[in-house]
């Protein structure tokens, strides 16, 4: 099975010895890691260990925001769209596709030498209004193998995996009951992937899911791996989203789960990490999402700047999970971020709107936060 590792190959371990003597020697200093911090982006600072991706918009794939194209090609070497491959803007109507955005996004990757992560194919949210209106359960599943092939075939040879299916899950790990499943029963998920192997039998095929570290989802997760390989549906890989708290989920979670995906015998990848430092109306006692919380100054504490405190602890936080991710990257094909800095980041906008969150690596000015340079320590210091 191809991956991604077979395009970063491994460097020798007498190169490597080499390479930290020569840099020993060099630096001779005590803080060789921060030295080298600033020489090294991240998708060099993992180029062993896994690929390291980002979430993009419009904006930055039209090169309106400079910056963040900037940075997408320093810092990652394969990227997601955030929103616009999605069913909504990809079929608005039925059987009438609208590529051209689509098409600058796979043309920015190919131009830049970035893999390209295609971002999905089916997803209960964010589908276009006609298809809830499908009654017959013929023409469902007729209008899903057409939305399916006629995307994955557009762009084979230019995608390197697809999101075939996306959150087909519940909480407790029992299947979604999305419309696909109300009128298709569970080929409906089966027939996705088989239709998308079809279409472009050159791209990896993965299903990405939330909360996949608590224990009934994962399970859950794991039986729908296995059913969809039983019936005869290859799939390369499982997608952790990884919308994760400064302690939520725990670091003994992250790591069972890694470790029960990679079971499977195929690729996990971190799809969609973010780390959300703002309080969750659903952790406080009695408190509904539903309340308005709007300009609540409670729920929105740092508004101006974040405090040193709480980027520490992020900092600590991203570092302690990578040190995870490097433990186990012969597991790990991929790590995504959800966004390139903090202020286009989905998290100022949920679960409550116009608020200010620090969940990324890069700040509202595309500064490098403490985050960052958590996480490329752990490239760079052998103990980790
Ligand atoms: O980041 C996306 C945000 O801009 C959209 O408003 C939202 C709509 O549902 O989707 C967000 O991305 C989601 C991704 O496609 C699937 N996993 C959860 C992500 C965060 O909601």
């Amino acid at each position: 099975m191809k991956n991604f590792k077979s395009h970063y190959p491994k460097l020798k371990p007498n190169l490597l010895i080499a390479i930290s003597l020569v840099l020993i020697v060099a630096c001779n200093e005590k803080n060789i890691t921060a030295k080298k911090s600033e020489t090294l982006s991240l998708k060099e600072a993992f180029k062993n260990e896994f690929v390291i991706g980002a979430a993009v918009n419009d904006q930055l794939i039209f090169e309106e925001d400079s910056l963040g194209a900037k940075l997408a090609k320093e810092e990652f070497n394969t990227i997601t769209p955030e929103n616009s491959m999605k069913w909504m803007y990809m079929e608005p109507q039925q059987g009438v596709f609208e590529f051209e955005t689509a098409d600058r996004y796979i043309d920015f990757s190919t131009k830049n030498n970035i893999a390209f992560i295609g971002h999905n194919l089916v997803w209960h949210s964010q589908l276009a209004e006609w298809v809830k209106k499908i009654t017959s359960k013929e023409e469902l599943n007729a209008s899903l193998k057409n939305h399916v092939q006629t995307i994955a075939a557009r762009y084979t040879g230019k995608i390197h995996g697809w999101d075939v299916v996306n959150e087909a899950l519940n909480e407790d790990g029992t299947l979604r009951n999305s419309l696909f499943l109300e009128k298709l029963g569970p080929d409906y998920l089966v027939n996705s992937f088989k239709w998308a192997e079809e279409a472009d039998p050159k791209a990896e095929l993965y299903y990405n899911d939330y909360n996949m570290t608590r224990k009934e989802k994962r399970a859950g997760a794991i039986e729908l791996v296995k059913m969809l390989q039983k019936n005869g549906a290859r799939v390369d890989g499982i997608g952790m989203q990884a919308h994760w708290g400064l302690t939520d989920p725990t670091l003994e979670e992250i790591e069972t789960s890694i470790l029960a995906y990679a079971d499977l015998g195929i690729q996990v990848m971190i799809t969609e990490f973010d780390i959300t430092v703002l309080p969750n109306p659903w952790d406080l006692e009695g408190a509904e999402v539903s309340q308005n919380f709007e300009g609540s100054e409670e729920m929105n504490p740092y508004t101006k700047k974040l405090p040193d405190s709480v980027s520490t602890l992020l900092a600590k936080r991203y570092k302690d999970i990578f040190s995870i991710f490097k433990k186990h990257s012969d597991k790990i094909s991929r790590v995504t971020f959800w966004g390139i800095n903090d202020g286009v980041s989905w998290l100022n906008n949920w679960p409550i709107e116009n608020r200010t969150n620090y969940p990324l690596l890069f700040d509202r000015e595309y500064n490098k936060k403490p985050a960052y340079y958590g996480v490329l320590e752990v490239a760079t210091d052998s103990t980790l």
